[in-house]
């Protein structure tokens, strides 16, 4: 089985070369066949150079967050035509030993898409876990759960398997999105998605930049997860109705008041002016879900288009 690991990275010079030498053994030990491993990074120290050193392929991840960065080597991965991609962190917070029951899982047509979680059962996150993060990480995948209906614990562990057709159809709206949007994504096309228990180890160096200040990344977060689940839709053509019915109930009543006679409710300005602004509002929310909707559209065509036509040119 081909296997491309692809692994994240920002400044892990302490810790890269340890992360790639373990995939290899873990690989080797178990008798599968060595992975390619392909860095999508972001780093201004010597990651890159320590990574090529010990075998790895990198690509330059963009520079505009991890999720981007892992979008653009989820993609580039499909070029060694794997069997398997799998995507894996750069800063030892995952045991390396459970990367096989990940692949597995893909190889025996299982599921498509094996996420990591590190809530599922007690245990798992082997170091006092700031209670922030957890709570902010429990209550996306709990929002992720309410908007989508898949049913899962987790959305940042950091292992994950796939079928490479889940990174061929996958499409992203947001830059730092990469974990809740290919779950989404993943569902909307029909894949199937499970979770498997995975530790969650102490960063040894460095500092996590993810997850850091949980109140922006709920802040960048939120508005991509409602664009993606289509809630917006949902949200903005309801108070679009709302606003529209409102009109119409508060002119019957002025229509009313006037005695149903056109003189009386002429003069009746201020009533009036609400009249007209509760409409307009009321189209004003269904166009903006309409145009939302329509970016959102445009926005995969046009990323669709570059992903073929860059991939034809190579
Ligand atoms: N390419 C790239 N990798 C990143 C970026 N931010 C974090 N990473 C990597 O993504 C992985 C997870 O990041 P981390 O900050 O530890 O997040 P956490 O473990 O979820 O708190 C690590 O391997 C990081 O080196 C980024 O902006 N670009
Ligand atoms: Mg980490």
């Amino acid at each position: 089985m081909n296997t491309v690991v692809v692994i994240p990275s920002k400044n892990e010079e302490k810790r890269i070369q340890t992360t790639i030498e373990e995939i290899f053994t873990v690989f080797q030990n178990r008798g599968l066949e060595r992975p390619t491993i392909l860095l999508t990074d972001d780093s201004t120290d010597n990651t890159r150079v320590i990574a090529r050193k010990v075998g790895a392929n990198v690509i330059n991840g963009g520079g505009k967050g991890l999720g981007f960065a892992m979008y653009l080597g989820l993609k580039a991965a499909l070029e060694f035509q794997p069997d398997i991609i799998a995507a894996y962190d750069a800063d030892g917070q995952c045991d390396p030993n459970e990367i096989p029951q990940f692949i597995n899982m893909i190889q025996e047509d299982r599921a498509d898409l094996v996420l990591a979680s590190r809530f599922v059962k007690p245990g798992l996150v082997q170091y006092d876990y700031p209670f922030l993060n957890r709570f902010g990480t429990i209550v996306l995948s709990k929002i992720l759960s309410a908007f989508t209906g898949i049913n899962h614990t987790d959305s940042h562990g950091g292992i994950r398997a796939m079928k490479p057709e889940v990174v061929e159809e996958l499409e992203m709206l947001g830059t730092h999105t990469y974990v809740q949007e290919t779950i989404i994504d993943a569902h909307e096309k029909g894949f199937r998605i499970i979770e498997l228990p995975s530790a969650w180890l102490k960063r040894q160096h460095g500092k996590s930049r993810v997850v850091s200040s949980i109140p922006t990344y709920i802040f960048h977060t939120l508005p991509i997860l409602i664009l993606r689940s289509k809630q917006h839709l949902k949200w903005l053509y309801t108070l679009g109705i709302l606003f529209f019915l409102s009109s119409f109930i508060y002119f019957g009543i002025i229509f009313y008041q006037s005695g149903f006679n056109l003189p009386p409710l002429i003069n009746r300005v201020p009533a009036l002016i609400l009249v007209s602004l509760l409409v307009t509002t009321g189209i004003q929310f269904f166009f903006f879900g309409f145009i939302l909707q329509l970016l959102k559209v445009i926005k995969y065509r046009v990323d669709k288009a570059v992903f073929h036509s860059e991939r034809s040119q190579k």
